[in-house]
């Protein structure tokens, strides 16, 4: 009995977690840092001086916005799609040119948390009450499929933050190939990519002294201790981070200081690490033109504009069909 009702309720986080840590090198998939904790943590990136994309992004959406709404904009209207909308800090700056230059649009944000939406509703409701916002909650192609499918106006959809960039390639390229499904002749894509830049930049910004970020690494297994009934130590693991300049890869690695045994209860599993075993946990892609060419040609799209700030840390590159 007790067995079926786990298979039962068994997510899919549960299932990458066994495979994972039962394999070698163990891994754990970033897309499961972002409980409530893990979002909050993020946030506290995102402060951190040395975390600059934020700041880059800004700059690009402040100082060319004109520009950025201008290539939105069409006769009837548009709707602006936002995947994983967070916090939408970035996103109000559009959103109140927007309104200021009076375009016709509604802002329908995607997340798969209900409760970002609720809060991204209340804050441009309260900050900029004149924005149509209609909140959709869901994976990113269910929501976009279904957008597409009653939708025959002009659609903008827009990806910040360089959240392509936990993708591989091959990912990568299946990401955009859903988009560009999603997406009429009329319609474009709006998305982040952060640059190849100062391998030691790139660095502190994963790295950083205040320990932000290797908390935001461990948090996953605060999750899983917290959600699957299991008893990590979070102190016996270090936060590892590299950046290889030939890929343009960053990689985060949780890294086991002693040899110790895990009990995930929930899964009936027991999992051993050797001194100094890994977990890799994390990448952050990094970009050039080139690269972003080549994602854009395999996966049917064409690049018509771009947008970069004042250091050219940062990229964001406009997309039609
Ligand atoms: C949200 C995926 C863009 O990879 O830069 C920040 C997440 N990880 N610090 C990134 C993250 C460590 C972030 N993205």
């Amino acid at each position: 009995m007790k067995t079926e009702t786990k298979t039962a309720y068994t997510s899919s986080f549960h299932r990458e977690v066994t495979e994972g840590l039962t394999t070698f090198p163990k891994y754990l998939s970033s897309k499961y840092f972002y409980d409530k904790a893990g979002d909050k943590l993020f946030q506290d990136i995102m402060a951190m001086p040395s975390y600059y994309l934020t700041d880059c992004e800004f700059e690009i959406l402040e100082t060319q916005k004109e520009n950025i709404s201008q290539s939105f904009a069409s006769d009837d209207g548009f709707d602006l799609i936002e995947l994983g909308a967070g916090d939408g800090k970035k996103t109000k700056i559009l959103l109140k040119h927007l309104i200021e230059t009076e375009c016709d649009f509604v802002y329908l944000p995607i997340d798969i948390s209900q409760n970002v939406l609720d809060g991204l509703e209340r804050s441009v409701n309260d900050e900029i009450p004149r924005v149509t916002i209609k909140p959709q909650q869901g994976t990113y192609f269910e929501v976009l499929s279904e957008v597409a499918s009653y939708n025959s106006r002009k659609k903008v959809i827009m990806v910040l933050g360089s959240n392509i960039g936990n993708l591989l390639h091959p990912q990568a390229i299946d990401f955009l190939r859903n988009i560009k499904d999603a997406m009429s002749n009329k319609d474009m894509l709006f998305m982040g990519f952060d640059q190849k830049k100062n391998p030691q930049t790139i660095f502190d910004a994963y790295n950083d002294e205040t320990g932000i970020t290797a908390a935001f690494n461990k948090n996953i297994l605060h999750r899983i201790n917290r959600e699957m009934d299991a008893d990590f130590n979070v102190d016996h693991f270090k936060h590892w981070e590299v950046y290889d300049p030939e890929t343009g890869t960053a990689k985060s690695f949780l890294v086991s200081t002693q040899a110790q045994t895990v009990a995930i209860n929930d899964l009936d599993l027991s999992i051993n690490f050797a001194p100094w075993e890994s977990i890799h946990t994390e990448i952050s892609q990094k970009y050039d033109d080139d690269i972003v060419s080549w994602l854009a040609e395999e996966s049917g799209l064409e690049i018509v504009n771009q947008f970069t700030d004042s250091k050219k840390y940062y990229k964001n590159y406009l997309f039609k069909k």
